[in-house]
């Protein structure tokens, strides 16, 4: 009898060490989960994100409704359609009073300078029309709305309630038992089909109300087919967005006064998708065949069922999750709440589980939210339930943009690193009209920020919207992407041009000062001090476009001429100042007040993401740079504690690294409105990254600091373990990317390296360090090298 129950046992378990057998290498951590006992009832502070790069949505799990509020990345107010005067921010002929700004520069008349900045060289205020959101003719992301899906049971209280996000199968669930029945949702995106699915199951027949509700102006709503369909537009530009669900039940089904009704029904399953006439053309951005769109993937998955679009979604989500492990001590804590756990970890508990967590939260999210296809993440990424959201939900790219991509090379999502190029390039083309109107030069530029309509221009305020170095910046992405993935094509193609004329536009705009030196005139530091003639940033960053593209034309084997020009002027910009207190400078005038707890550390570009500074190369600088940190404190909004975990992992101190992640995930206060810019900031229970208010930046920012403590590769070598903190004491990481074309595992033990295998796309030679020592080895495309820690010796 025993025998037999034990057989019977190994026969019904075969099928499951099968799929053992089939799961990729990589298997997860399986307690890679965030998770509650309670609904969310706030949007930015606990309801959970999902996405499928086209969308985001965020779930509340609220037991008598559940709130599936969600957005397309296209969906925009403001721009060209919305007022016939729109010029992306342009003033015709504004740098005709750049000659006479440079000189009052030149002669210490920075207030008059500023004023004159502030008149002519300042892009158009947004112009507030009728019907417009607070944002104007600049336009917002707009939420798209929400679907309320209310069970029969209505408000009741559950018991066994739990609500969770599975970030190994980017999965949210839900469930709960009221009486004996049993009750269950599960939500996700599919990026190949384009759709979101949500799922409700009860053990009894249950019946549900689904009701769709949104900001906006709704044009035609139907039910044909079991497909709920909702034409609308937004009201200032008259943006037209589609948004249909295919509703798959064992119930029965009716519509009436726009809400869609189920009955009988032990399970429902809704397969949603939208898509906006938006498109990324200069000057319309407008002409995209959205009704087709929703039609065509709705039409895909008709035959499907949702075990099949589960599946297509959980290998498409694997295969680029399942690249990177990081395996810390193991945590005693998965089984407590992910609010509570994340209180105990600031409160001193040992929680490794919890930055294990972190670290592949902000993979998640950009798996989630950034697909080739797609717009590139906003400042929420793909989430935003507002009309009117913080900072417009834009694209700031005086950092925040760039620091949302910054893990995507590194932890081995180059795929989603695409949206960020194409946008890039999309943006050459209303750039070089802003070059031309504020600053006579060739090339292009953007600025601060730039909206979904091309405005590129400087923003229409001095203090913060003045910095043409964010065309620059982007373009070191372009590059980054091709050090990591050597795709000399991509290079060729999309990369080169686009930083070349990056370049162009700081070839012509430097001026040479009274030293003979090249300067940024009028400049700004991000958002810090006032008008200047040399803002270090603009000048790190020229140095940094320049360089990649010597490095590039090299490559290519073309340009030699220009990349000679290139070469020259490089050379000729005023190299990072050492001033008075033995800090880096933030300007060319040795100013810096040692008490300033500015948000910004724009002047240490060159240490992070540049690599004109590193503490083997260039020590003195380095260490210049560690004073100026220090100075600045450790306090900071979201991305802030996030740029200042790079800078000290670039710096080598993985304490210190360590401790501002551990700032980044601890628990948010308030300050919504961004009325207190230092205080507040951490991380939400959703673990979504506090400004404050919520801004995706903080988490990207907090993944790639994690991985630049463990793995460097910007100085010609792959650097194992540059940063590791003493509390990591032993641990793993594997899949990790290295510039040349490189994965790398690693593994350490009693805080030293224990082993590391590289695997080289292609052959020839790498260059390895740890704690200093080198060691080059020849590597074969395709096959690993193995190492250890003696090879060090
Ligand atoms: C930059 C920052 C702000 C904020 C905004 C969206 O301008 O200085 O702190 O993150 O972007």
């Amino acid at each position: 009898m025993l025998h037999l129950t034990s057989l019977k046992r190994t026969l019904l378990l075969l099928p499951c060490f099968l799929l053992l057998l089939l799961l990729p290498a990589r298997a997860q951590d399986k307690t890679l989960k965030l998770w509650y006992d309670k609904p969310a009832t706030d949007w930015m502070r606990e309801a959970l994100p999902i996405g499928n790069g086209y969308m985001g949505v965020m779930f509340f799990g609220g037991v008598g409704e559940e709130q599936l509020q969600f957005t397309e990345g296209t969906l925009w107010s403001g721009g060209p359609h919305s007022n016939a005067k729109y010029n992306y921010g342009n003033k015709p002929e504004a740098w005709k009073y750049l000659p006479e700004i440079r000189q009052l520069i030149a002669e210490g008349k920075l207030k008059e300078a500023n004023q004159l900045v502030q008149k002519h060289l300042t892009g158009t205020a947004p112009a507030r029309l009728e019907g417009s959101t607070e944002w104007g003719d600049y336009g917002a992301q707009q939420t798209m709305g929400d679907l309320y899906v209310k069970p029969g049971h209505g408000e009741a209280t559950p018991q066994n309630y739990r609500r969770e996000l599975d970030l190994n199968t980017a999965t949210g669930s839900v469930r709960y038992q009221i009486g004996k029945t049993k009750y269950s949702r599960l939500y996700f995106g599919n990026y190949p089909k384009g759709v979101m699915v949500y799922q409700f199951t009860s053990s009894r027949p249950e019946k549900y109300t689904i009701t769709y509700k949104t900001p906006h102006p709704k044009d035609e709503e139907r039910f044909e087919n079991g497909i709920y369909t909702l034409r609308g537009h937004i009201n200032d530009n008259k943006q037209e967005f589609e948004t249909a669900y295919r509703i798959v039940t064992d119930g029965k089904v009716s519509y009436e006064n726009g809400s869609v009704q189920v009955s009988g029904a032990k399970s429902v399953q809704l397969i949603h998708t939208a898509a906006t006439d938006y498109s990324w053309d200069y000057p319309t951005y407008k002409g995209t065949d959205y009704k087709r769109i929703v039609a065509k993937r709705l039409e895909a998955v008709k035959a499907q069922s949702i075990g099949a679009i589960l599946k297509e979604h959980t290998q498409d989500y694997t295969s680029l999750f399942n690249r990177v492990t990081l395996t810390l001590e193991r945590s005693k804590y998965n089984e407590v709440p992910t609010n509570i756990r994340q209180h105990n970890y600031f409160e001193g508990a040992e929680d490794r589980g919890m930055e294990m967590l972190y670290f592949q939260y902000g993979r998640y999210l950009m798996i989630s939210a950034s697909r080739p296809g797609t717009m590139p993440m906003n400042l929420q990424g793909k989430w935003n339930n507002s009309t009117s959201p913080p900072w417009a939900a834009d694209y700031h790219t005086n950092i925040n943009l760039q620091m949302l991509y910054w893990p995507a090379e590194v932890t081995n999502l180059a795929e989603c690193h695409v949206p960020l190029l194409d946008y890039t390039e999309a943006l050459v083309a209303p750039g070089r009209q802003s070059a031309k109107e504020f600053f006579n030069t060739r090339g292009w530029v953007v600025n601060t920020m730039n909206n979904a309509y091309g405005y590129t221009a400087p923003g229409w305020e001095v203090p913060w919207g003045f910095f043409p170095g964010g065309a620059a910046w982007l373009a070191q992405h372009l590059w980054e992407h091709y050090e990591y993935t050597q795709d000399a094509a991509y290079l060729k193609r999309q990369a080169y041009p686009v930083m070349k004329e990056a370049a162009l536009f700081w070839m012509d705009y430097l001026t040479p000062d009274s030293s003979g030196y090249l300067v940024s005139s009028p400049s700004y530091s991000p958002e810090h001090g006032g008008i200047s003639g040399g803002a270090s940033m603009d000048h790190q960053i020229a140095w940094d476009v320049l360089n990649n593209c010597i490095q590039a034309a090299n490559v290519l084997g073309t340009d030699a001429e220009f990349a000679q020009q290139a070469q020259q002027v490089r050379d000729k910009i005023l190299p990072p100042q050492i001033g008075s207190w033995g800090q880096l400078q933030e300007w060319k005038e040795d100013v810096d007040d040692p008490n300033n707890k500015h948000r910004h550390v724009s002047h240490l570009f060159a240490l992070h993401p540049g690599r004109q500074i590193s503490p083997l190369e260039t020590p003195e600088m380095a260490k210049a740079a560690q004073v100026s940190l220090e100075a600045r404190g450790d306090e900071g909004t979201g991305w802030s504690l996030a740029w200042k975990i790079n800078f000290w992992a670039r710096l080598r101190d993985g304490n210190r690294a360590h401790k501002l992640y551990k700032m980044v995930i601890k628990p948010a206060g308030g300050g919504i409105n961004g009325e207190s810019f230092t205080s507040g900031s951490g991380s939400y229970a959703n673990l979504l990254d506090a400004h404050p208010p919520f801004q995706l930046d903080g988490n990207m920012g907090a993944t790639a600091g994690v991985a630049e403590m463990l793995l460097q590769s910007q100085a010609g070598s792959i650097e194992l373990l540059p940063a590791l903190p003493q509390v990591w004491q032993a641990g793993e990481v594997k899949g990790l990317r290295a510039r040349g074309g490189y994965t790398v595992d690693i593994a350490w033990k009693e805080g030293k390296l224990h082993r590391a295998s590289i695997k080289a796309d292609k052959d020839g030679e790498c260059i390895l360090s740890y704690r200093g020592k080198q060691l080059t080895v020849p590597v074969v495309g395709g096959k690993t090298v193995r190492l250890r820690f003696q090879d060090f010796r």
